[in-house]
């Protein structure tokens, strides 16, 4: 048993925004006060954390004291052993991407965001970042014919191809990792799931350097199933980066602490992060990006944080012991999970084969009919063993 202590091999690592969020939303401003991200460096570490992420924006804000919260966030680094593993741009906030950055219909503001991009894809290297993080909230629209989709796209692998150029060209050890979300800010946005995000990738000139960034709360906004989805991308290779987080259903996006809103869900993603019995396992940092309740204070803001590497650790432990009870391995068996290891059309079969075990009516499609699948049995012991029964 485990005391849910985070240690550094956990690898838990935090957004400098999310704990930074200060409760702005569209109701309302700020409930909370400025936190500087230098001292929530500090914070983070005591917490149990290994690293910690950022937009260019959440750090370096103003141009004028760049250099100066630079060096103060370097010493931080040093004084507490967190490195960055993760470095995103913020290409949503600024009015001036209002209606997209790099798939902006206007070409100046294209060249912005692409020179905003390879500014904070230089700092990154600089800082040791292995993952680059783009998610592009203000690429999309509310009104159908205001945005050429096939062009928008053109424009997406452009910038792709341009970007996985100059990384390649620097000699930079970085890759990048796309973040798909349905909706919100824009109506709209392009790449909205994972699936959308993994065949624009099958498009580029380097698609080795780029992966994936799924988001626990963009898919379950769009009611998709998200331990399918990051298993799919582990299948593809490309579960490059994950964003923890929590969500109700189909809603606004609620960034909840994770563990919370859809628990069962959180088991089966944890397992899927784990391997779900198989060889492909995700081994990258664990990042949590989430938003403390605009209800709470500081207090509630730490109390978050540590809630979720708590809830990951606990979640951890319950699915393991899951996967080594004897008797959640004799209903696996049950349920014919192992074979569909193997293949449908043997080395060596023509497909007559196939065909010939069911002509004329030699085989009996009623034993198949009525066979016994033995799912229910499996679930209920996941769910006794997620519920502290077992
Ligand atoms: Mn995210």
């Amino acid at each position: 048993m485990t005391d849910y202590t985070p240690r550094p091999e956990d690898k838990f690592s935090f957004g400098l925004w999310t704990v930074g969020w200060q409760g702005v939303d569209v109701f309302g401003p700020a409930s909370r006060p400025l936190l500087d991200p230098v001292e929530a460096t500090y914070r983070l570490a005591e917490l149990g954390a290994a690293a910690v992420t950022f937009h260019d924006d959440d750090l370096l804000p103003h141009e004028s004291t760049r250099q100066q919260t630079l060096d103060r966030f370097q010493k931080a680094l040093a004084d507490t052993g967190l490195r960055v593993e993760m470095v995103t741009t913020n290409t949503f906030s600024d009015p001036v991407f209002k209606e997209g950055a790099i798939t902006a219909n206007n070409r100046d503001v294209r060249r912005y965001a692409l020179a905003k991009v390879l500014r904070n894809i230089d700092l990154a290297a600089e800082l040791g970042a292995e993952t680059f993080v783009m998610w592009g909230g203000r690429e999309g629209a509310e009104h159908g014919a205001s945005k050429n989709v096939p062009a928008a796209m053109d424009r997406f692998r452009d910038a792709l191809n341009i970007l996985c150029a100059y990384v390649e060209e620097q000699g930079y050890d970085l890759r990048f990792a796309l973040e798909p979300k349905p909706n919100e800010p824009r109506g709209d946005i392009l790449l909205p799931s994972i699936g959308h995000a993994i065949a624009l990738i099958s498009e580029l000139d380097h698609p080795e350097m780029v992966g994936l960034n799924p988001e626990v709360g963009h898919e379950e906004m769009a009611g998709l199933n998200f331990a399918h989805g990051i298993s799919q991308a582990l299948w593809h290779g490309k579960l490059f980066h994950i964003d923890l987080n929590g969500q109700h259903g189909p809603r606004f996006d609620q960034d909840l602490r994770f563990g919370a809103g859809n628990l069962r869900g959180a088991f089966w993603t944890v397992d899927a992060m784990l391997g779900a019995g198989t060889d492909l396992r995700y081994d990258g940092y664990v990042h949590f990006d989430y938003k403390p309740p605009r209800a709470e204070a500081i207090d509630g803001v730490w109390e978050s944080a540590g809630a979720c590497m708590r809830n990951y650790l606990i979640l951890r432990d319950k699915v393991q012991a899951f996967r080594s009870d004897p008797e959640v391995a004799a209903a696996i068996e049950a349920a014919g999970v192992a074979e569909l290891e193997v293949p449908t059309v043997a080395a060596g079969e023509s497909l007559d084969d196939v065909r010939a075990q069911f002509a004329g009516d030699s085989f009996d499609l009623d034993a198949l009919r009525n066979r016994s699948v033995a799912m229910e049995a499996l679930d209920q012991l996941a769910m006794e063993h997620l519920l502290g029964v077992r």
